[in-house]
């Protein structure tokens, strides 16, 4: 990890640019991919499985005896794990019902605004090294609080036709409804336009890698809604002296592990820190399994040795990370300061992999600096609102004039008559 020493604000974006390459070459293929699906439905998908996954299949959906199959071998520690943290995702995703939302704007005029569920959706869940069956139950959860009618999985399948079991057996859990064995571009042109196997749907979630994130921009063109733009995942830590290295270390190696392309951040005034932070990395990195991904992350990664908090937290609103590790002697100041992050950890027994599985929190979070703008996933990603107005005759009477003033002033002469032709019969 490259340690900048007193950054100047210029140098900022530059320094903390994020490790992603041109999409040009991808959106050609894409646009094909999309094309073939379209005409050609389902044989387009088994062709792109043939040709991307390396497998025929007979059939793409999986089968009540093979997800049976599949649930009966997993563990019951696992078992009792996943369902564990189900439980308090669903705690925390229940408690953000919001009720209805009502009000008289002016006497007689009374407008409200209720949630409704977005009846039918896509869920994208990646194969590839680890198959995250974590994210099952942060998506079919929050799915299901929300009343969603359709829940559509899709996931590559390996070598073997053979979609995960632990995916397979999270899905049931959470009520999935189908699960299709097809990944990466032709899998979401599926969801797109709809084959005979796979269920068209309105709006589609889940991380993927550069073909699965261009593939979901490209289904917007055709009207389908989807979660956010995703990237590579991303953690920033902003630790003091009063942090403990060795768990700075090991969060940030967390994080490093998901991809080469993963990006960690380390926020310090402490030279001091950064060195042990430093020094611990190495010490940890040798005994993990993925120790050449997290090496090659660690390569994209810098830590910041700044001058004053006023400082770090303008530099974190400026990257705006996907996860904010704060364990800093004021965390106070920067948890009330803080505009631009996805999901904030505090304290030095809080660790992200907590909010990646078992707290509550939602994992699926805007990557890429677009914590600007976007929310993580969370339950009203799965509603929509839909607003409703009932006004009575003195209702009319009250607002019916300013609506005359405003649609003639508009040129829009049919609209004023709608309220004129009402206001004469109420006046007579
Ligand atoms: N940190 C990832 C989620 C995840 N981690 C799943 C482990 N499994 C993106 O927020
Ligand atoms: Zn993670």
């Amino acid at each position: 990890m490259k340690t900048i020493v007193n950054p100047k604000k210029e140098d900022w974006s530059a320094l903390l640019q994020r490790p992603t390459q041109s999409i040009e070459d991808i959106e050609n293929t894409v646009n094909q991919i999309f094309q073939d699906v379209q005409q050609h439905g389902d044989f387009a998908v088994a062709k792109y499985t043939s040709i991307f996954d390396g497998v025929e299949l007979d059939d793409c959906i999986v089968s009540e005896e093979e997800i049976n199959k599949a649930s009966n071998s997993v563990s019951i520690e696992l078992k009792n794990a996943i369902k564990k943290a189900k439980l308090n995702i669903e705690t925390f995703h229940k408690a953000q019902k919001t009720a209805k939302v009502e009000i008289e704007t002016a006497r007689g005029v009374l407008c409200w605004q209720e949630k409704r569920p977005i009846e039918k959706i896509g869920l994208y869940i990646p194969g590839g090294t680890a198959p995250l069956f974590s994210t099952v139950l942060m998506l079919a959860v929050p799915a299901q609080i929300a009343g969603c009618k359709e829940i559509i999985l899709c996931s590559p399948p390996n070598k073997e036709g053979a979609i995960a079991k632990e995916i397979l057996y999270t899905a049931q859990l959470c009520g999935v409804t189908k699960i299709v064995k097809a990944g990466g571009i032709q899998a979401i042109a599926g969801l797109t336009f709809g084959t005979d196997a796979i269920p068209k749907v309105y709006k589609i979630f889940g991380p993927g890698n550069q073909f699965v994130t261009v593939a979901k921009q490209l289904s917007t063109k055709y009207g389908v809604a989807i979660d956010m733009p995703a990237g590579p995942s991303e953690l920033l830590v902003v630790a003091d002296d009063s942090a403990n290295a060795t768990y700075v270390a090991s969060d940030l190696l967390s994080q490093a592990e998901h991809g080469t392309d993963s990006q960690v951040i380390l926020v310090s005034d402490s030279k001091n820190l950064i060195k042990k932070v430093e020094d611990e990395i190495e010490n940890q990195l040798q005994y993990l399994p993925r120790k050449d991904i997290a090496q090659k992350a660690l390569q994209n990664s810098k830590a910041f040795l700044i001058e004053n908090v006023e400082e770090a937290l303008e530099l974190i609103n400026d990257y705006g990370p996907e996860h904010l590790i704060i364990s800093t002697m004021n965390n106070t100041f920067f948890v009330d300061n803080i505009i631009n992050a996805g999901s904030v950890f505090i304290g030095n027994y809080t660790p992200e992999s907590a909010g990646d599985y078992a707290s509550g929190t939602n994992h699926t979070l805007p990557t890429n600096g677009f914590s600007k703008a976007y929310s993580g996933v969370n339950l009203d990603s799965f509603t929509k609102s839909i607003t409703f107005q009932k006004i009575n005759k003195e209702g009319l009477l009250n607002i019916g004039e300013t609506i005359e003033l405003m649609a003639e002033a508009e040129g829009l002469q049919a609209h004023k008559n709608a309220v004129s032709i009402r206001l004469k019969d109420l006046k007579k």
